[in-house]
């Protein structure tokens, strides 16, 4: 009935915000444990609040856009995802899980360098399955161009050979810099309007918590599809008019939210 490991306090399955309460305590869990950046629990609550305005669940845009991403992913030559500190405290089984089916390396690409943090990633993906990580060998880096941040050291067997990367939760300017070196960027960032979001060829404009999972479903799925298939369903998306229904989504769950609040603001 009581969820012990949600920190100090112990929220009852049955409260509301219980899922919420739940990967929340992950991010905290995950900032002392080196996992996650201070700044990830800033990011992570930005994330909450544009969750909130899409309604908190997958919506027809998402599922849309997951698809062609399997789709994408199942085609390219060399896939990777990319792999922050809240991605692998929220979904670390997932992402290993996601990483075999579609045969795409996971890197650890971090914006904020602290000593222990690759480390303490390194553990968590390991305890979920992880073989091969790419990221962590000092050997095998290189710099990318056009980039300052520290997520511009990528892997030569990842990042740097890839055709497509996946970057869930991304800042803006490495969205650029690979789409200027001529990558194919899969976005996964509750804020539609993000540079990221804008870059990326393909947005999954939803949850990491729950895209990853409708992801790895898709993936078993669709990977016996032929390669015309595959083709034939990215080249029927578009990602401009597929952002745009993530914006009218928002502006049409406000609006319902407006009467609905008027409605006990009256009685
Ligand atoms: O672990 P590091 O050092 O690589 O740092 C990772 C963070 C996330 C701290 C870093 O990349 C960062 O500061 O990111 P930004 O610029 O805050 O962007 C994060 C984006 O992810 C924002 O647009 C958020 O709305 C979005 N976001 C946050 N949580 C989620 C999310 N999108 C999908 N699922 C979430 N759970």
């Amino acid at each position: 009935m009581f969820e012990k490991d949600l920190g100090n306090s112990d929220v009852p399955k049955t409260h509301p915000r219980y899922l919420s309460l739940k990967f929340r305590h992950k991010i905290i869990e995950g900032m002392k444990n080196l996992v996650v950046a201070e700044a990830g629990l800033i990011a992570h609550g930005r994330g909450e609040s544009f969750d909130y305005i899409l309604g908190e669940k997958t919506n027809d845009a998402a599922k849309k856009a997951i698809k062609v991403a399997v789709a994408a992913l199942l085609l390219a030559k060399h896939p990777v995802i990319s792999v922050n500190g809240n991605v692998a405290a929220l979904v670390p089984d997932e992402l290993v899980k996601l990483s075999k089916i579609i045969n795409a390396p996971l890197e650890i690409n971090l914006f904020y360098r602290k000593e222990g943090r690759i480390e303490a990633i390194k553990r968590i993906l390991e305890n979920s399955g992880a073989i091969n990580l790419l990221g962590i060998n000092d050997n095998e880096m290189v710099e990318l161009e056009g980039l300052e941040s520290n997520r511009r050291r990528v892997s030569v067997k990842g990042i740097k050979k890839s055709d497509l990367v996946m970057v869930p939760l991304e800042d803006g300017d490495r969205t650029e810099a690979l789409k200027k070196l001529g990558k194919k960027v899969i976005a996964i960032d509750l804020n539609p309007v993000s540079r990221t979001s804008l870059w990326a060829d393909i947005t999954i404009v939803d949850n990491i918590v729950r895209a990853l999972p409708e992801m790895i479903k898709l993936a078993e799925e669709m990977k016996t599809l032929e390669e015309k298939q595959l083709k034939q369903i990215v080249k029927d998306f578009d990602n401009k008019t597929n952002i745009v229904m993530a914006l009218d989504l928002i502006k049409d769950y406000i609006e319902a939210q407006k009467r609905e609040a008027f409605k006990i603001l009256k009685s």
